[in-house]
């Protein structure tokens, strides 16, 4: 049987035992396939499923809840400000948002920021900024600005950001695409100089490459980056979406380098895991760039999603969360390593940002995960052949253990099968 059907048939099992399925099967979208869950309550590193299984969650929501579900604290602060204001738009000054722009900078080391939702919303703000910057401060000719790219990034789902990914799938059926840009390799620090041109404006990358498998450069390939974008007068963006706040070991990925980018997007766990809150972050003379009315957003900077990124920023430093990361992500790592089976091929990653790669002659990463579920661990694949380890930071090491445990099982079930199936067919 095709992994295809025996998806569907996992699918079309549990929605005959999921009215919630079968209600999402009908009435969504099918723009994602989701593990055969459903579930309806969360506890710091615990999801709860409608039967009251409980799943150590170790892939939280795309990083988005480093601090854990409904973290009491951010609950707290969600709950104050919702009831005292929530949204008012950015045509009036809040309480709220200067203190939240004034923490954001403190800890990342930028000037300035931009609050907005999502993270593409971010990347198309750090885009526009970057494109108005080359027009007005560098003197590109208007219209000719050039942004190079990574091969391999993610960078969110609108259709400019789609326009330079480099996965068919994400593009396919969605064209035309908007001009302006061009792919290096990732890594490759001398194939970014050599790409660029009098109307480069920017390089947009990722410190790590999160969706394409959690790929981490070459050591000293961020420093190489800085040095050539200065030289060149060209801007370094970091994508800092799924690799800042913390999720590596340091505030910012790009610390561990000493590496201050010109522009910065955050997003995910800036939200608390609780609503959409990202930003972009740059040097003065580019966030100058936006004068009244160039840019904005219905729901950005909205003192609801200020008061519970502020809440989440003060958590983040008062609990020292980075440093936990890279003291859980080390100890991971170590316990990962010593898994002794063939059909993982690499372990990589920083601090809780970790991929396993499986063989895919042994099984897909998919397969994996939904094996890992029964063992009561929920993660996510990428790219078919990754397994992501990405919990929230606040995870303890016998948590830890539960999930390498865990995959140890699965790996060690799924082998033994393959065993079976192998001498059934010799004999
Ligand atoms: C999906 C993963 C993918 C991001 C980086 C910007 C964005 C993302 C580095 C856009 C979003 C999410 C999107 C989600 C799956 C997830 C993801 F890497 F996190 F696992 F796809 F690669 N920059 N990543 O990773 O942020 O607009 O989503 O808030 O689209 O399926 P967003």
């Amino acid at each position: 049987m095709t992994t295809a059907a025996r998806a569907a048939a996992l699918q079309a099992r549990a929605a005959k035992v999921a009215p919630a399925i079968a209600l999402e099967s009908r009435y969504g979208a099918h723009n994602y396939h989701p593990l055969p869950v459903v579930l309806n309550r969360g506890e710091g590193v615990f999801l709860f499923d409608e039967q009251g299984r409980r799943y150590l969650d170790m892939m939280s929501a795309y990083s988005a809840v480093s601090f854990g579900h409904s973290h009491p604290a951010l609950v707290r602060a969600l709950t104050e400000q919702a009831g005292r204001l929530a949204i008012t738009s950015r045509a009036f000054h809040t309480d709220r948002l200067g203190p939240f722009l004034e923490t954001l900078c403190r800890l990342t080391g930028m000037p300035r920021a931009l609050p907005m939702n999502s993270g593409a919303e971010a990347v198309e703000t750090a885009i526009k900024a970057a494109r108005k910057w080359a027009y007005k401060v560098k003197r590109v000719p208007d219209g000719l600005a050039q942004i190079l790219v990574a091969e391999g990034n993610f960078a969110g789902r609108t259709t400019t950001i789609v326009g330079f990914s480099s996965e068919s799938q994400y593009r396919d059926g969605f064209g035309p695409f908007a001009p302006g840009f061009a792919h290096v390799p990732f890594g490759d620090a001398k194939a970014l100089e050599a790409a660029i041109t009098p109307h480069t404006a920017a390089f947009i990358v990722e410190p790590i490459q999160g969706e394409a498998g959690i790929v981490v450069p070459p050591a000293g390939y961020l420093k190489a980056v800085r040095e050539i974008c200065t030289r060149h007068n060209v801007l370094m963006i970091c994508d800092e979406v799924q690799t800042g706040l913390g999720r590596t070991g340091r505030m910012l990925a790009c610390d561990h380098e000493g590496v201050r980018p010109d522009g910065l997007t955050l997003g995910k766990a800036l939200g608390g895991g609780l609503l959409p809150v990202s930003a972009f972050l740059a040097r003065e003379d580019v966030m100058a760039q936006f004068t009244p009315g160039d840019h904005g957003s219905t729901f950005g900077g909205n003192p609801l999603a200020a008061a519970v990124g502020q809440a989440a920023l003060e958590l983040l430093e008062v609990e020292q969360l980075a440093r936990r990361a890279h003291d859980q992500g080390e100890y991971l790592m170590a316990q990962l390593g010593k898994l002794n089976h063939r059909a993982v091929i690499d372990i990589r990653g920083k601090g809780l940002l970790v991929g396993v790669e499986i063989d895919p002659d042994f099984a897909s990463a998919r397969t994996v995960c939904e094996a890992l579920m029964a063992e009561g661990v929920l993660s996510k694949d990428t790219h078919d052949t990754v397994v992501r380890l990405a919990p929230p930071l606040v995870i303890e090491r016998e948590q830890i253990d539960f999930a390498v445990n865990g995959i140890d099982r699965v790996l060690r079930v799924l082998a033994s099968k393959q065993t079976t199936s192998a001498e059934a067919a010799t004999a």
